[in-house]
């Protein structure tokens, strides 16, 4: 990353010095570390003096450059048939952990028919763990084992309003697995892909994929392993810079409680606030404040 210090002869306060600091060492890209520095230049000396009131400022200014939104509306179900959702993403970021996270809250909280599909097949484990949870949360599950079984299976489930599916590992395979799918479910009308990034992946790491994924039309990321995340730059650059929005959160292997809908101002406040920084040596993990809304 391209580190751009304050110009040389402009004397900054020092509370906004220490958060350009704090900015750079959660290696937050150089642009968006300027425009915080041009924001808090204008705000009153009354204000730079007070450090919480700094972090407090310097956030909402974050929060408003964030680019959230395109999580599930269960309000508005958009056509008579099942509403199709596809989770992708690498291996172990947490796809089949999240689809059941949102399954449990679909079903269990808003009463929806829900139905899973698995393209998993690759491991035993894996079509277990989705069934497993498919039996607790009381929804059926198909496991498939080619692509084009989907059609046949959405068929069959075409009574639920929701159908989520889960695919296979390797982030290279996914993206073929990705053409392949939109391929033979081209003629479905409502079809969301949410695609799932671990906040502890480097923030280049992060763009590779998204552009990948932008020329699938792919722009809904959920952001997974918050609590696991180090440093808080990544997840701030990604949602400014990248053109693509957050739609979720995960924090923590609790299912279904560990997963939030992304709110501008709660990611900021839990990523600023969480993370191993140079300030402090023990990590603070984010808080769930609340599931899914
Ligand atoms: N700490 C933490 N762990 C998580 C989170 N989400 C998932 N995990 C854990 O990450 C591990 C992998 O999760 P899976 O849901 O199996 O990931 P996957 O993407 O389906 O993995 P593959 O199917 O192998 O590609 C499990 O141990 C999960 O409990 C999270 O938000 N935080
Ligand atoms: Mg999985």
């Amino acid at each position: 990353m391209k580190k751009e210090k304050s110009s040389p002869g402009l004397k900054l306060h020092p509370n906004i010095e220490k958060m350009r600091t704090k900015l750079e060492k959660n290696e937050v890209e150089s642009t968006i570390i300027n425009e915080i520095t041009e924001h808090l230049g204008k705000c009153p000396d009354e204000l730079l003096k007070n450090w919480t009131q700094v972090k407090k400022s310097s956030n909402s200014k974050l929060a408003s450059m964030l680019k959230t939104g395109g999580h599930i509306d269960t309000e508005t179900l958009k056509s008579d048939f099942p509403q199709i959702i596809l989770f992708t993403g690498a291996s172990g970021v947490g796809k089949t952990t999240t689809l059941v996270k949102i399954a449990a809250h679909l079903s269990l909280k808003k009463k929806k028919k829900v139905a899973l599909i698995t393209l998993d097949t690759f491991r035993v484990a894996a079509m277990e763990q989705i069934k497993v949870y498919s039996e607790i949360i009381g929804i059926p599950v198909n496991v498939l084992f080619k692509t084009e079984e989907l059609k046949n299976s959405i068929e069959n489930f075409k009574d639920k309003d929701y159908i989520l599916i889960d695919t296979a590992g390797c982030f290279r395979d996914n993206i073929m697995k990705l053409k392949e799918i939109k391929t033979v479910l081209k003629d479905i009308p409502a079809i969301d892909t949410f695609h799932l990034i671990s906040a502890r992946i480097r923030y280049s790491e992060m763009m590779k994929e998204v552009k990948l994924l932008s020329e699938l039309g792919v722009d809904k990321m959920i952001i997974t392993k918050l609590d696991e995340a180090f440093i808080s730059g990544p997840v701030i650059n990604l949602s400014v810079l990248s053109g693509c929005m957050i739609s979720y959160i995960t924090n923590g292997q609790s299912v279904p409680d560990d997963i939030k809908v992304a709110d501008p101002l709660n990611i900021v406040n839990d990523i600023m606030n969480a993370g191993l920084t140079y300030e402090n040596k023990t990590p603070e993990p984010p808080s769930v404040s609340k599931f899914l809304g």
